[in-house]
């Protein structure tokens, strides 16, 4: 038997287990870690919180390592078949579980090979999901955040942004994952809405509520969560003022801003048609844009052009046209709004525009359009999907119940089955007791 011995790894947390697995492979032979990039990663787990470069650093470190190789899939195949091994080292625990499926091909493929499959026991008292909500709790720097996002779009199908607009919504979006048969389904990021932001306010969505109070809500949202934020800017104001917000963003560790080409009193790009939108001139739209670029401080920060002219009763054509332009005054991606329900015209723009610019990001707020999947969004060349109202239209009609049942009843009996107990919401907030 040839004395390599692959193990296969993230490297983002590095706890006993894994130095007990680095400690048996070496012992064995020659160990050469295959890393998981952040693109195989991507679409079956939470994205690491370290780079590929930063997590590889630490990994050629550790003593029993022999050298570390990207490995470019969440299978583990191909580099089976690209470094042939001897041996494969994994824990025990890939016996039950999602990974029984890669369990089943390394068989496989060892056999092929005429290699061995190595399973050493799980290491007790280690319980990757306590050591993710630890890290949970140290939270993240505005630097991490911010870059999360381009990492994001580069390594992800799509990137399933939710509307957050207040901290308990944010938890909400933080925590909720669900297992499925391609891997772990979560949401990327938080959007931060300007009409659930008023809504919650009181006020109408008309950019009738200012930065400053935009970022409080924003700060009680940063400070119990770690996911990226996308900030809806509206029309971003004049290039005068867009240039302040961008630095106060980045400054918050806020990773994109998105800016709607309208002018004049904006109003809500859902109301009827009888709300005239009337959309900016493309040359002093592209000179906000490109003031905002100048200013930004930090290289990750993304300026996305918001393309009102579905809204605002023009063709597909005028989009293409005005993305063109948003996009040579250094727009780092687009998003296109239309109230169809088909989708047929974003469907439409989103192809013509791809076959343009093959790597500009597109976001897609599908809150008409409902009815197309993902999946299907993203065979479009969609990059990021906004669910932009989606937290507080739910809690809204949750909130009426509760309080007619207790008009009705004259006590709060009744709505006892359809509110949280109060030992679960007692207990929801960690550091409470
Ligand atoms: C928002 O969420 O405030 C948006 C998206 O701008 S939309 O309401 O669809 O215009
Ligand atoms: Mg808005």
């Amino acid at each position: 038997m040839n004395s390599l011995i692959y193990l296969g790894m993230r490297g983002d947390i590095i706890h006993p287990g894994i130095i007990n697995i680095i400690r048996e492979g070496a012992k064995r032979g020659e160990l050469l870690v295959g890393l998981l990039t952040d693109s195989a990663i991507a679409n079956h787990k939470r994205l690491p919180y370290l780079t590929y470069e930063q997590r590889k650093s630490v990994i050629e470190n550790i003593k029993g390592v022999s050298r570390v190789v990207p490995q470019e899939e969440w299978s583990y195949v191909s580099n089976l078949r690209k470094w042939k091994p001897g041996a494969i080292i994994h824990g025990d625990d890939w016996k039950t579980g999602p990974l029984q499926k890669e369990r089943d091909d390394v068989f496989a493929v060892m056999a092929e090979l005429g290699g061995e499959v190595i399973e050493i026991p799980y290491t007790a008292g280690v319980n990757s999901s306590a050591l993710n909500n630890a890290i949970r709790e140290v939270g993240t720097t505005p630097d991490i955040r911010l870059g999360m996002l381009r990492r994001l779009i580069e390594n992800k199908k799509i990137v399933r942004i939710m509307e957050a607009h207040s901290g308990l919504s944010g938890l909400i979006i933080e925590n909720c994952e669900m297992i499925k048969e391609d891997g772990l389904h979560s949401f990327d990021g938080m959007w931060s809405s300007s009409l659930t932001d008023s809504t919650c306010k009181g006020k109408p969505d008309i950019e009738a509520v200012d930065l400053t109070a935009r970022l409080q809500s924003m700060t009680d949202i940063l400070e119990c969560t770690t996911k990226p934020v996308i900030f809806d800017g509206d029309t971003g104001g004049k290039p005068e003022h867009f240039v302040f917000t961008v630095k106060t963003l980045e400054r918050n560790g806020i990773s994109a801003v998105i800016i709607e080409d309208k002018v004049g009193l904006k109003k809500n790009s859902l109301f009827g048609t009888d709300v005239k939108q009337e959309l900016a001139e493309i040359d002093d739209f592209c000179a906000k844009i490109a003031a905002g670029k100048r200013a930004q401080v930090t290289r990750d920060f993304m300026i996305i052009a918001r393309l009102e002219s579905l809204i605002a009763g023009f063709p597909v054509s005028d989009a293409l046209q005005r993305a063109d332009a948003y996009v040579k005054a250094g727009a780092d991606g687009v998003m296109i709004h239309s109230k169809e329900k088909t989708g047929e015209d974003i469907k439409e723009f989103c192809e013509k525009f791809r076959a343009a610019h093959k790597h500009i990001p597109i976001v897609l707020v599908p809150t008409t359009y409902n009815t197309w999947t993902e999946k299907e969004l993203a065979g479009w060349g969609a990059n990021i999907i906004i669910y932009a109202n989606h937290m507080l239209r739910a809690s809204y009609p949750a909130m009426v119940n509760a309080a007619n049942s207790i008009l009705e009843n004259e006590r709060s009996f009744e709505a006892d089955s359809f509110c949280m107990p109060i030992k679960q919401i007692l207990e929801l907030i960690p550091g409470g007791k």
